[in-house]
């Protein structure tokens, strides 16, 4: 779970105020890459989101879900 602070559709990338990911990292704020600009399609800057990393060589953002 985290809160949008930038989007990049450029990167595409997406920065987010994220917390704890289980055995990954520590809360923080980041910029990730997305595998797909169209994922940032309807969300916000300040949206609370739900999203999925894919942990390859890269990490990548595979899938955002906006939180009501
Ligand atoms: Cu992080």
């Amino acid at each position: 779970m985290g809160v949008v602070k930038s989007l990049n559709p450029k990167g595409p990338a997406i920065e987010i105020d994220h917390g704890d990911i289980e055995g990954l990292m520590p809360a923080m704020q980041m910029e990730f890459p997305v595998t797909d600009a169209n994922l940032l399609n309807g969300i916000a800057v300040n949206d609370r989101i739900d999203f999925t990393i894919e942990n390859g060589t890269e990490m990548k953002v595979t899938a955002i879900k906006k939180k009501e």
